[in-house]
């Protein structure tokens, strides 16, 4: 490709498709009603404050958190958009206690999508970014039970990606080759490549964490903020993953929910936030680990979820900086 040449995401994802010949492009359908819904959600987070779709809707979600008016927007346009994909067997949303079945095996199902619609959104009456994160998996031949079929390790995701709304609106997608990034050019309404193959940078000595509630934090992690203390170390942290994992994808550095009080397993989704945002780091060259509260820990796209709501805390980032903190961790043998 040169330079010059202008890429829409609809393109790029039908070059990936002419690679590989006999596809159905029942993916790419899936891909583009992502990217329909995202513009339409970008428009609506635009638009919220004059439409005053801030603040709390009212209803709680499965994690019991309030659900504010915007996700439940969000999760109206991802099932709007996805609903009609022929290929779809099973979704699920990050808030909904249930995952929906579309169709079956037998009447053309083949991918699951698993999404959080709106990352982030206590972030939202404050103007601060926020994202929309899915997973795309393959549903495997014969597994009837939804649940089994969303219940698959990160390593099979057969893409990911998320969309943050921030003072622009980007598209970062992996197809498991490598990352790319999409900027919203709202001038012409179309998602076009800014940035082909990122490489997450090797270093860098920013950490991301919620360190309020760092007295509540297993004694190893304490230990690495404290050489991160003396090491020269910055901290940037939002608050909304989406937004906290980009920073870190762009710049360097190591993004961290290790297990509090409040949550001793940890408080991401493994199936709507590790996993998604696990596969972007690594196939930015970054690494993802799975942490617990004793110092073991071990690759996040490895670990076999039993639940379609499980949490996780996770450490993800530049090699180097999640080698610091795995280094402070107490042996286990
Ligand atoms: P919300 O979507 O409820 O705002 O949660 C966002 C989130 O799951 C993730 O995006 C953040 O990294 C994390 O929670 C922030 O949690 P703390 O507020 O406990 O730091």
């Amino acid at each position: 490709m040169a330079d010059h040449n202008l890429v829409s995401l609809e393109s790029h994802i039908l070059r990936g498709e002419a690679l590989h010949p006999g596809s159905s492009g029942d993916f790419t359908w899936i891909l583009s009603a992502l990217s329909l819904a995202a513009k339409v959600i970008a428009a609506k987070v635009r638009r919220a404050r004059i439409e005053d779709v801030l603040g709390a809707g009212g209803a709680t979600n499965v994690h019991g958190e309030t659900q504010q008016k915007l996700d439940i927007i969000a999760n109206e346009v991802l099932m709007a958009c996805l609903g009609d994909r022929p290929s779809l067997s099973v979704v699920a949303s990050e808030e909904h206690e249930e995952p929906t079945i579309l169709r079956l095996e037998s009447d053309g199902g083949k991918y699951c999508v698993i999404f959080d619609p709106l990352d982030g959104s206590s972030n939202l009456d404050v103007c601060a970014g926020v994202g929309t994160i899915f997973s795309i998996l393959r549903h495997e031949p014969g597994v009837l039970d939804p649940v089994a079929a969303l219940c698959q390790p990160g390593i099979r995701q057969l893409a990911a990606g998320y969309i943050l709304y921030g003072s622009s609106t980007v598209f970062v997608l992996t197809t498991g080759n490598g990352v790319d990034l999409f900027a919203l050019d709202p001038s012409i309404g179309s998602f076009v490549l800014v940035t082909p193959n990122i490489r997450i940078p090797a270093r860098g000595r920013t950490y991301s964490v919620n360190e309020a509630y760092s007295l509540t934090f297993p004694e190893g992690i304490r230990r690495y903020l404290a050489w991160a203390h003396g090491h020269g170390y910055s901290s940037r942290y939002i608050g909304s993953m989406v937004a906290d994992v980009h920073r870190t994808l762009l710049n360097g550095g190591v993004f961290l929910y290790p297990p509090t009080a409040a949550h001793p397993g940890g408080k991401l989704r493994l199936l709507y936030e590790g996993n998604p945002m696990g596969m972007i780091i690594e196939q930015a060259g970054g690494r993802a680990v799975a942490i617990d509260g004793e110092g073991r820990f071990g690759p996040l796209l490895e670990v076999s979820p039993t639940t379609i709501h499980q949490r996780i805390s996770a450490v993800l980032g530049s090699p180097q900086e999640v080698a610091a903190v795995l280094a402070h961790l107490p042996r286990v043998d």
